[in-house]
């Protein structure tokens, strides 16, 4: 049955895919498994029948048949164990797969969401100026630790992976910060994630939202 996924009616990043619809866009897409799409305002996100979804009133929320989920890493992970693409065969190697999922969703991303806090919702406080470097040092010290693991390498571990996919979606948050060039090697892994044909064409579905041409189950 056809998943509907619910997005930003109007995304606040103004179709850069920054949304967290992106990275399951992206998994449905390298899964070659066709979605709808609901759009929802952020004051319907917070009223009952969304919070029914997602009690936390938030997107995206994943619904296929009976089935109602919430949390991206939930999201992706259930697509990755239905379809093939997203995780290795190998029983080990797929474990190493998830442990990277979780690793981008509770590793990565808080420090990199504390960033966007940091500068969203406390750059006009008078402390502000000086905590900014330290958020962007705490991103540094994992950048570092990330690029070491990666070295030479095309993916985190073998074949690209499910893994793979939600590391580079959050990194992609930095995009717009010198951070991520600091490190060449994750600079070319998240550039290496975005040319994939399936990420276009979730990027490319995505920007359709902002840009009013989408269609909309
Ligand atoms: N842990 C949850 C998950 O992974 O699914 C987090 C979900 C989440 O934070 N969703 C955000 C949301 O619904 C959208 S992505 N926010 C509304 C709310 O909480 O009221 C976060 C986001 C928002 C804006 C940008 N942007 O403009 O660049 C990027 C990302």
């Amino acid at each position: 049955m056809k998943p509907t996924i619910t997005v930003f009616e109007k995304s606040p990043d103004r179709g850069q895919g920054l949304a967290r619809d992106m990275r399951v866009r992206w998994a449905l897409e390298e899964a070659g498994q066709p979605y709808d799409i609901r759009l929802v305002s952020f004051k319907e996100m917070k009223e009952p029948a969304h919070r029914a979804l997602h009690p936390f009133g938030q997107i995206p929320t994943y619904e296929e048949g009976g089935l109602a989920l919430f949390e991206t890493g939930a999201i992706v992970l259930h697509i990755a164990q239905r379809h093939a693409g997203l995780l290795p065969g190998d029983a080990d190697a797929r474990a190493r797969a998830i442990t990277w999922m979780f690793a981008a969703l509770s590793t990565l991303e808080p420090a990199i969401v504390e960033r966007m806090v940091a500068i969203l919702a406390e750059g006009d406080k008078p402390w502000s100026e000086q905590r900014l470097p330290l958020v962007e040092d705490r991103i540094r010290d994992r950048l570092r630790q990330l690029s070491d693991r990666l070295g030479n390498a095309a993916w985190l571990d073998g074949a690209f992976s499910a893994g793979d996919l939600m590391v580079i979606d959050v990194l992609r948050r930095l995009k717009s910060s010198t951070l991520l060039a600091e490190y060449p090697n994750l600079a070319a892994y998240v550039a290496r994630g975005e040319a994939r044909p399936a990420f276009r064409r979730a990027f490319t579905a995505q920007l359709a939202v902002f840009t009013g041409t989408a269609p909309v189950g």
